[in-house]
């Protein structure tokens, strides 16, 4: 790729101005000139918040910089989450990287060429061309044919949920209706009436389960807090498939067969049922359907259960008699689990856990917690008064959505579109525009179906930190994005304790991706609506809406982190009507209780109950399950390679885990080069790392390597999960061989 941009150098320009100002007019200027050489060089100390891993743990950063120029970052210890770790830390790398995305760039030659020819353009015609585009294409094919999508990036998305809100569009999807924590969502929503995905052991807890969550996936607070609670005496038990450091420190490790955990729980149940070990007055009061789980799982002897899963029958039994002594909590961050083509199910099981034992809002068990006004915030950076996703969510809305006839369930539940089906939709033409934010193909299964959609489009841009060829070779405008270092928008959160920022400006031409949204915005609609392009404004705005101070306030108030007004913390609130919006006790399901047989399932054709179902069988050639995308700690998807190319220092390579036994079996070392194939696609390439953190019959990987290290064609694309639609990732049967 080849960009032009003119470079005219600071002296050169003093020179140029001075001599046609003549000597006056070159004195004020030299003055001026010392003015913003001294401000160059003036230092200060900046505050921001991390995007490297994107989970939304919003780990602190504190700056120094040199005019605006960033020198040294350190830890910002009065930020709730004080310390960063090795993705963190090699930011600033990212921040400096000479190959980031500094200027709008539009193609000159056709699509599909070799070299698309990109040159640098203004803000105005990137705006101009993506805006007439949007209109005309509303015009001729209705709102919906253009497609909004943010990838993995959680922090412009309320500013796009915006802008397609006013567009008129239902086609927004992101990197969690394609396949992230909205699986296990959908589960926790299904269950309890709402989203809760555990949390940490607070002192009266006397079990932690750690359900399938990777301590290399989490801050260093999660696991510090761990650690502390197995000091005081809090036992722990993990559902890990993988003998990770979770595991380690488990009192009992359960490690079932991945794709597996909806048997493991109906043998645990099935423990606590026959002993009598569960809450029998909670579960009679205030849940449905137990008396058809309880049917459902008498199959599963501990003999059974260890049949299917693996996990030994004097464990299963174990396991539930320690849960049992609880009060207990557990912590379900995950995604894996809702990898498969019975993900959502696996982890409805899972959730039965709590909820059998009544650890449900009590001391010590599974919190609810009632945050300031507009919590939805906490579910990957929304608040309702910049997102307003409560458009998405009205029936007239719901109704015409691409994805009503595949996927109802999801279409039910969710207000942002399942987007897999994209390549399908272009085909047909229902869509015939992208706009994307950190639009990645190879997030999905079979990328190059993806790639081929967008080359088909109409009309395609997306804005990024850095030009990735596989998804932005065929579209049509590039745009640089602005980095966490460089914006306003959004602040951090933790629970009712906002982080607000204080940046360095954006390098080049790069803009916020909130100001993107915006600018666009007030284009295509009305200015109004869009806080005249200022992501400052917006986040005042929503500060203002939770009853807070504004952002000055919270400005003047850093290093500290200041608060907006929120609800005492109570307990047992579905006793008194804090579960439900409309005030009734119980909780916001479909049969107001919390649901062993989901009514809500049952009315889109799913089984009721969360049951077992088998994954794709091994055969004989393809004899090993993948596990796809296990996080390493110094590893974020596509990401930290050559962004952050300090992490390329500790691996640069694909590398399995193989465990010694199947490593033997193929005369595999560690450090040999080995093909993995599927039934889909390979061979893919990878280094081995002969470990015991995976058992005989698995191998692990990351996901996110390009090339011949790309391990997304060895998923099978039809393969998902019914009732999310989410790619089955974690199932694939593979064969492992060493290069020859
Ligand atoms: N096989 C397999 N596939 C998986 C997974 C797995 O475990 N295994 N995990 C799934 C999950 S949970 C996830 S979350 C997805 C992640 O998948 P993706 O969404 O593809 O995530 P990334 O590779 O992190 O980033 C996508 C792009 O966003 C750009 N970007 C980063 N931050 C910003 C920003 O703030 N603004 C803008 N404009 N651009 C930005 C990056 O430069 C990059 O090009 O992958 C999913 N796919
Ligand atoms: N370092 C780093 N941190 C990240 C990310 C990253 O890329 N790198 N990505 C961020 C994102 S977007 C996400 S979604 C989260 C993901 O966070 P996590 O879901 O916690 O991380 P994973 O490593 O995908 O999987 C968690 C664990 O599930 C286990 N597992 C897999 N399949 C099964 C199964 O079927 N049953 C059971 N019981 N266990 C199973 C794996 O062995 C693994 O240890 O991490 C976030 N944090
Ligand atoms: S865990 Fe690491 S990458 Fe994630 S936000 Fe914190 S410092 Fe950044
Ligand atoms: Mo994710």
């Amino acid at each position: 790729m080849t960009i032009k941009v003119p470079s005219v150098s600071r002296r050169s320009l003093i020179r140029g101005l001075s001599l046609a100002a003549g000597w006056a007019g070159s004195q004020s200027l030299f003055v001026k000139s010392a003015q913003a050489a001294a401000e160059a060089q003036k230092e200060w100390t900046g505050y921001t918040i991390c995007d490297s891993c994107n989970h939304v743990p919003q780990c602190g950063i504190k700056f120094h910089a040199r005019g605006n120029t960033i020198i040294r970052i350190e830890n910002w210890k009065e930020n709730p989450r004080p310390i960063l770790c090795s993705k963190g830390l090699s930011t600033l790398q990212r921040l400096y990287n000479p190959n980031r995305l500094l200027y709008p760039l539009k193609r000159t030659n056709p699509k599909g060429a070799a070299d698309p020819g990109w040159v640098r353009i203004t803000w105005e015609e990137a705006y101009k061309t993506i805006a007439a585009r949007m209109l005309e294409i509303r015009r001729t094919s209705g709102p919906n044919a253009v497609m909004f999508y943010a990838g993995d990036p959680k922090e412009p998305r309320p500013s796009i949920y915006r802008l397609a809100r006013y567009f008129g569009s239902t086609t927004y999807g992101t990197e969690s209706s394609v396949g992230c924590r909205s699986g296990c969502m959908m589960a926790e929503e299904l269950n309890f009436g709402r989203p809760n995905n555990g949390g940490l052991p607070t002192p009266d807890t006397k079990v932690f389960m750690i359900m399938a969550t990777n301590v290399w996936a989490q801050p260093l607070t999660w696991w510090k807090a761990i650690q502390a609670a197995k000091a005081r005496g809090c036992k722990i038990i993990t559902i890990d498939s993988r003998r990770t450091k979770a595991a380690e420190i488990a009192d009992i490790h359960l490690q079932p067969r991945i794709g597996t955990d909806a048997a493991l729980v109906a043998g645990m149940m099935r423990v606590l049922i026959r002993e009598g070990l569960y809450d029998k007055a909670f579960v009679e009061k205030w849940t449905h359907g137990f008396e058809a789980y309880r049917d459902y799982c008498e199959t599963f002897t501990p003999e059974y259960t260890e049949e299917i899963t693996g996990v030994p029958a004097e464990l299963v039994v174990e396991g539930a008699r320690l849960w049992a002594q609880g009060p207990g909590t557990f912590s379900l961050t995950t995604q894996s689990v809702s990898h498969n083509s019975n993900g959502v199910n696996n982890a409805r099981a899972l959730l039965l856990l709590p909820i059998v034992m009544g650890y449900i809002d009590i001391k010590g068990g599974v919190a609810f917690p009632s945050g300031p006004k507009g919590l939805a915030m906490a579910a990957y950076g929304l608040h309702p008064s910049v997102s307003e996703n409560g458009w998405f969510s009205l029936p007239e809305q719901k109704k015409n959505r691409l994805d009503r006839e595949e996927l109802p369930l999801w279409n039910d539940m969710k207000d942002q579109v399942s987007p897999n089906n994209f390549p399908e939709w272009v085909d047909s033409g229902k869509v015939r525009m992208l706009c994307g934010w950190g639009f990645n193909v190879n997030i999905w299964p079979s990328p190059q179906v993806y790639a081929a959609a967008v080359k088909k489009l109409d009309f395609a841009f997306s804005a990024d930190y850095f030009y990735r060829p596989d998804s932005h070779q065929d579209m049509d405008i590039i745009l640089p994005a602005a980095m966490n270092y460089e914006r306003y928008a959004p602040f951090g959160w933790y629970g009712n304790k906002i982080a607000v920022r204080k940046p360095v400006k954006p390098l080049g031409e790069c803009r916020e991706d909130w100001r993107i949204a915006f600018e666009i915005g007030a284009i295509v609609d009305k200015p109004e609506h869009f806080f005249d392009g200022d992501p400052k404004k917006a986040c005042d705005h929503v500060l203002k809406s939770m009853q807070g101070e504004g952002w000055d306030a919270f400005a003047d108030a850093l290093p500290n982190v200041s608060s907006v007004p929120a609800p005492k913390p109570a307990l047992r609130k579905y006793e008194t009507g804090g579960m439900r919006p409309d005030g009734k006790p119980g909780f916001n399901t479909l049969s107001g209780k919390l649901e062993f047989a989901s009514v809500r399932a049952e009315k889109f054709g799913h089984p009721a109950l969360p049951v077992y179902k088998p994954m794709m069988p091994l055969t004989k050639e393809f004899n090993l399950r993948f596990l796809n995308g296990a996080r390493k700690p110094f590893i974020t998807h596509s990401k930290t390679r050559s962004d952050q190319p300090y992490l390329l220092e500790i691996e640069d390579h694909l590398t399995i885990d193989i465990s010694p036994e199947d490593a033997a079996e193929r005369g595999i070392r560690e450090g040999d080069i080995v093909e993995i194939r599927s039934p889909f696609g390979g061979p893919v390439e990878a280094r081995a790392m002969v470990s015991i953190i995976v058992p005989k019959g698995l191998i692990d990987a990351q996901y996110g390597w390009l090339g011949k290290e790309n391990t997304q064609p060895l998923v099978g694309r039809a393969i998902r999960d019914p009732m999310s639609g989410y790619p089955a990732y974690f199932e694939m049967p593979v064969s492992v061989t060493k290069k020859a």
